[in-house]
């Protein structure tokens, strides 16, 4: 416990409003994780798996109506609408404090309060930040112990300080109708009510990591980006780091733990994995970008997760995980979800825990009709990973060579391109996209723009955002390049081009190679494109030609993109920095000519 004034008077007055019955602090020792572990098993919160085969695993199910994060119930309640921008969900921060004080009078009456001190980042490193969670959940208890560093020596870090992050997690009545995932940057806090499903309720993660943490680092001079982190290993033992951005959905977790190709692993390749989702990058005192994971463990998605697409995840899950709405397999007490392999259980219960018959399986309808619920989730360790990297704990974390953007494309992008400078870099970003494919939708090609796939996640005004990446790029003096990729261009039927997971990593040497000035490239319209013999495809049953395919800028398709572009600027509105135009501008006058 703590004699923090700050921390008892706030926990003091968030008690007196949400009234639970006790309150528990949580320590970070094992024995109280084994009696929360317990008590959930005995109220079916969670479900005990095969001991034997799943040693320490747990299967959870949310409400059916609480799935996914809610974007059109997350607001960013800075004083101003305009600080929050209008990619933002905005309301007066008093007119907000109102509201949510009459859904949260009373919610935890007959429940206990759990209140968990956690680090993001390494307690007592440079890059670490305090928040404290109060919950009525043991499921958000559980989870924050596998995903954030939880226990007293934060308390003990944290001293007297008032520097923390407050979060208000109540489950309420889970009503959709009243679901609320609250910033208020200015105050240092967060508040959330009505769900239970992670990604609205971990308020460590994207609320506290990515929205307020993008925030500070404006404030602070560093930055907090929805990216993952890996580190490439030659056979020489020289290792060479990475982060990347892709949207939700993307491969983030498969690209950070990819296994490289037999040929590259035979010369003695390896890549580690730093961190699968989020990254705080600061300027080192050597002029280079340094990064970490905050986090400490990985929400990952779990349907497609199998032996090809992510052999290093599905070990990860084999002990000390949490599964969230998969299917369960009831004749060995174990899970599975669509993607894992081609033996759904015969004798199971779907996400929703109803009798699930595997043949009804219909890949249009998959909320309605698959076992496990498309967004279903592992809650892991990252030590358990066996590719975690040995800088996953290191207090300075990890130099960035090169910073990767990503979307997937099914024309536009080409396989990988590199920008011009930073400032180019920061356009690339801003720029990002995502495009609905036809089996996901039956439209083809409707764009989302992702900018720097923090759409979701940015605690303030978007155009400030690119401004504070312009500003970035002038105060790192070896700063990363930065590239752009796509694994998802399409032949005429549709079908993926580039065979993508651990042959990504061929991409990923080229965008090496141009870092260390190993390897040249064409000049083009939308940037530095690879000639088509410098990306490696030994042991890859792929052409040259179709390379070169994959490489090619197409100036109409990109032309088609720039108005795309100019809609979202405007949506943007007017803090959009004119560097942005300058540099929209000057894409289009090279596409023309
Ligand atoms: C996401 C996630 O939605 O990481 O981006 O869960
Ligand atoms: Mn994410």
């Amino acid at each position: 416990m703590t004699n923090n004034k700050y921390v008892l008077s706030w926990i003091d007055e968030m008690a007196a409003m949400t009234q639970p019955d006790k309150i528990v602090w949580i320590d970070g020792s094992d024995e109280q994780a084994e009696a929360l572990r317990a008590e959930a098993c005995s109220t079916g919160e969670l479900i005990k798996l095969n001991q034997e085969l799943l040693p320490n695993c747990y299967l959870h199910r949310t409400a059916v109506n609480d799935v996914a994060r809610v974007e059109g119930r997350t607001f960013i309640c800075t004083p101003t609408q305009e600080e929050a921008g209008n990619i933002n969900n905005w309301m007066d921060p008093n007119e907000m404090y109102a509201k949510l004080k009459k859904l949260y009078t009373g919610a935890m009456k007959g429940r206990t309060m759990y209140v968990i001190p956690y680090s993001m980042g390494v307690v007592g490193s440079d890059f670490a930040k305090y928040g404290i969670e109060l919950t009525d959940s043991i499921y958000v208890v559980l989870n924050m112990l596998i995903m954030t560093r939880v226990g007293n020596n934060v308390l003990e870090a944290l001293g007297d300080s008032p520097d923390y992050i407050k979060g208000l997690h109540a489950k309420a009545d889970l009503d959709e109708e009243n679901r609320y995932i609250v910033h208020f940057p200015q105050d240092n806090t967060i508040m959330s009510v009505n769900s239970g499903y992670g990604g609205n309720v971990l308020l460590g993660k994207k609320c506290f990591a990515l929205r307020i943490a993008s925030y500070l680092g404006r404030k602070e001079g560093w930055m907090a980006e929805h990216m993952l982190i890996l580190g490439l290993e030659y056979p020489d033992g020289e290792i060479k780091y990475i982060s990347a951005a892709f949207p939700s959905a993307c491969g983030k977790t498969n690209l950070a733990m990819l296994i490289p190709p037999e040929y590259f692993r035979k010369k003695g390749y390896k890549v580690w994995c730093v961190g699968d989702d989020i990254a705080w990058l600061r300027v080192g005192k050597d002029g280079r970008l340094w990064a970490v994971n905050p986090e400490n463990g990985f929400f990952g998605v779990a349907p497609g997760t199998n032996d090809h697409s992510n052999p290093n995840a599905l070990a990860t899950t084999k002990r000390d995980t949490i599964f969230t709405n998969v299917c369960h397999d009831l004749d060995n007490n174990t899970v599975w979800w669509e993607g894992l392999n081609d033996n759904p259980p015969k004798n199971a219960l779907n996400w929703r825990g109803e009798k699930w018959d595997y043949t009804k399986y219909d890949k249009n309808d998959k909320v309605g009709t698959s076992g496990a619920h498309p967004n279903s989730r592992f809650t892991a360790s990252a030590k358990n990973c066996p590719c975690v990297s040995s800088e996953f704990d290191s207090l300075t974390g990890v130099p960035i060579s090169a910073i990767i953007f990503g979307g997937r494309r099914a024309k536009t992008a080409p396989l990988v391109y590199q920008s011009f400078n930073w400032q180019h870099g920061t356009f690339v970003g801003s720029i990002m996209a995502s495009e609905t494919t036809a089996a996901a939708s039956g439209a083809v090609g409707v764009v989302r723009r992702d900018p720097m796939a923090m759409r979701p996640f940015v605690g303030y005004n978007m155009g400030d955002y690119w401004k504070h990446w312009l500003e970035m790029g002038k105060i790192i003096p070896n700063a990363p390049k930065i590239f752009h990729v796509n694994w998802f261009r399409t032949d005429d039927e549709g079908h993926f081009i580039w065979p993508g997971f651990g042959d990504n990593m061929r991409v990923l040497l080229w965008i090496l190679d141009r870092c260390a000035g190993k390897a040249d490239a064409v000049e083009t319209p939308i940037g530095y494109v690879p000639y088509a013999e410098d990306i490696n495809i030994e042991g890859l049953d792929i052409s040259r030609d179709t390379i070169r395919d994959l490489l090619s800028v197409d100036k109409e398709a990109w032309l088609a993109d720039v108005e795309n572009i100019k809609d979202f600027y405007k949506l943007v509105g007017d803090h959009v920095p004119a560097e942005m135009y300058d540099e929209l501008e000057a894409l289009e006058a090279r596409l023309n000519k």
